[in-house]
């Protein structure tokens, strides 16, 4: 193979969403094989991980980097399909990055809905449909449906080595979470630094994995924790709740969380604490926010009640990149410090 078939070129959207990362890949995208987006994702973590890597992690990204990667339609209703990266993996779902890529994908042309407000994409964990406002050619706002969302597990209790035993409940939103609300051994995410919080988050969600096997009741292909959620205090006299969601071993999300945010309307639902329809205002570690809702009831197929909750936020773009991946570099599928240190 000569230097110049080793040399990978993936064009991206770059932006955020309510202050997290989202690179989306536009060109250079691999094929890949499976009947649905989770299967293609199986697909994808086996032959493709070095994508992920090389565009999420240093030297092209960061420790707090996410994005997708933008494919055709699978079902025939969708208008696109996405495949979430981040330097933890390849989640099922994301929240944030679902409203940064209907909102990049609406701005620059690359999708005419079939329906005008109206975007329904395929994501491994099914599919999501937004509704979206737009304002000339920005989008204003986008409001997505989530997959059914529900509270696995009540008041789990786990020892934390810095703040002792604390009472969790885990809850799904697209990815399992931990949350972990304001009580007697803990005040409250404002009263930690964001590295107090990645450190008892990875230990959280450690505790929470040999405690219990959280899977999916209706798909084994989704379970393990691989967040946590810390609650506090929100800033804006007019938030209803805070929340640093932590993400694998080194990621703090800047965004509230979508996933997050949906398995705490989830979770607050069952809880009797939020109604249907009444909006739950959730603030970020940098006051960001989300606006969630529960839209709907339903059941899953195991016969778990659930909910189908909605996640408004906004997105922009900061600009375009083109990424090279040439494999005679160094580091050339990324790295992190953590692989060094640990
Ligand atoms: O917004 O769903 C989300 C998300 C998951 C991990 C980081 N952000």
């Amino acid at each position: 193979m000569t230097n110049t078939m080793k040399k990978h070129t993936f064009k991206c959207i770059e932006g955020h969403t309510e202050g997290m990362p989202v690179r989306m890949v536009i060109e250079g995208a691999p094929e890949l094989v499976g009947a649905t987006m989770n299967d293609r994702r199986h697909y994808f973590i086996e032959h493709y991980d070095w994508i992920r890597r090389a565009l999420m992690l240093e030297p092209r990204g960061h420790a707090h980097m996410s994005g997708t990667l933008f494919y055709p339609p699978i079902s025939d209703n969708a208008d696109f399909g996405l495949l979430f990266i981040e330097t933890s993996g390849c989640l099922p779902m994301c929240g944030h990055a679902t409203i940064g890529s209907i909102s990049f994908a609406l701005e620059s042309g690359l999708v005419t809905p079939k329906q005008a407000g109206l975007v329904v994409v395929d994501v491994p964990a099914g599919q999501v449909s937004a509704r979206y406002e737009m304002d000339g050619d920005k989008v204003k706002w986008v409001r997505f449906t989530n997959v059914p969302s529900f509270l696995l597990h009540r008041d789990l209790e786990i020892e934390v080595s810095k703040l002792g035993k604390l009472t969790v409940d885990i809850a799904y939103g697209g990815n399992f979470y931990p949350i972990v609300e304001v009580q007697e051994n803990y005040p409250g995410c404002e009263h930690f630094t964001p590295d107090e919080l990645l450190a008892m988050g990875r230990e959280v969600q450690k505790r929470v994995n040999e405690a219990l096997n959280v899977v999916h009741p209706d798909n084994p292909k989704i379970g393990g924790v691989k967040h946590c959620m810390w609650t506090g205090r929100p800033v804006a006299t007019d938030s209803d709740g805070r929340a640093v969601v932590i993400t694998g071993d080194i990621l703090i999300d800047r965004s509230p969380c979508g996933t997050g945010s949906s398995a705490r309307v989830a979770q607050r639902y069952a809880r009797g604490l939020l109604s249907e329809g009444q909006a739950f205002r959730h603030e970020s570690l940098i006051c960001s926010r989300f606006i969630g809702r529960v839209e709907g009831t339903t059941k899953l197929e195991s016969g778990l009640d659930a909910v189908y909750p909605s996640i408004e936020g906004r997105a922009y773009i900061t600009g375009r990149g083109e990424h090279y991946v040439d494999e005679t570099q160094p580091y050339a599928h990324g790295f992190s410090l953590e692989e060094f240190t640990k």
